[in-house]
């Protein structure tokens, strides 16, 4: 089997200001969580955005100006495409855990909503993307039950320090699919009867479903 490779967009999700303590040795330069995606026409519907609360980032220096947060793995991939100070060389100002980042601010590009909030969601992979993820539940199925998840359980909410008014219940309409509507994620959910983001093998199959067959 061949090398094979994956294109992705990087999403620049910019950090607001004032900084919590964690980060405060970055304040005065431009931070951004850095997401990977495959469907960048539906940044318009970004409700939110995705850290693992376990997974480890860093915060890597890009160019003079601006600091991305992502993996160690993802940092080390970019500076060998020329996104990095030193090139060939991440530099690392520091680390942090997905716990750092919830509920950071952020600005990210297209979004209808002017301010969307970091969240955990439990099944993000580190050896993939950037390990932050854009949540577009409108026309993910793993974004979708993400948020579900938080939005129906107080408990989960509670465990990582998740406050009510991060959670953006209302989802941005974006793109009509015939037989699916506007909400093709939520119908697919309940098409296959998906309870929560540990449904990982029917979230497998959801994305072999012949809608995103035909999206892809
Ligand atoms: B997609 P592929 Cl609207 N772990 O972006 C798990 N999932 C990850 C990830 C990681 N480390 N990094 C990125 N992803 C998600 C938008 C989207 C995505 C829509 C619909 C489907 C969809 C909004 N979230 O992906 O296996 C990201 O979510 C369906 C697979 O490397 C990214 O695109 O091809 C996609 O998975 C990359 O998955």
């Amino acid at each position: 089997e061949g090398v094979q490779s994956q294109e992705y967009v990087l999403i620049k999700m910019e950090v607001v200001p004032p900084f919590p303590s964690k980060l405060k040795i970055l304040e005065g330069r431009k931070v951004y969580l850095a997401a990977t995606t495959l469907r960048p026409e539906t940044m318009y519907g970004q409700t939110n955005c995705w850290v693992l609360p376990d997974g480890i980032y860093g915060a890597f220096e890009i160019n003079e100006t601006d600091i991305f947060i992502l993996t160690a793995r993802a940092a080390l991939n970019l500076a060998y495409q020329n996104l990095s100070r030193v090139p060939e060389k991440p530099t690392c100002l520091c680390e942090l855990s997905g716990n750092d980042l919830i509920g950071l601010p952020l600005k990210s590009p297209l979004a209808f909503n002017s301010t969307i909030y970091a969240l955990p969601m439990l099944t993000i992979l580190t050896d993939k993307g950037t390990g932050i993820i854009t949540s577009v539940p409108s026309d993910s199925p793993d974004d979708f039950i993400a948020l579900q998840d938080l939005v129906t359980k107080p408990a989960l909410r509670d465990k990582y320090g998740v406050k009510d008014e991060w959670v953006c219940n209302d989802v941005v309409l974006i793109i009509h699919i015939p037989e699916f509507g506007l909400k093709s994620a939520e119908k697919v959910c309940r098409d296959l009867k998906i309870k929560s983001q540990n449904d990982r093998e029917k979230l497998a199959e959801a994305k072999k479903d012949d809608i995103y067959e035909r999206i892809y």
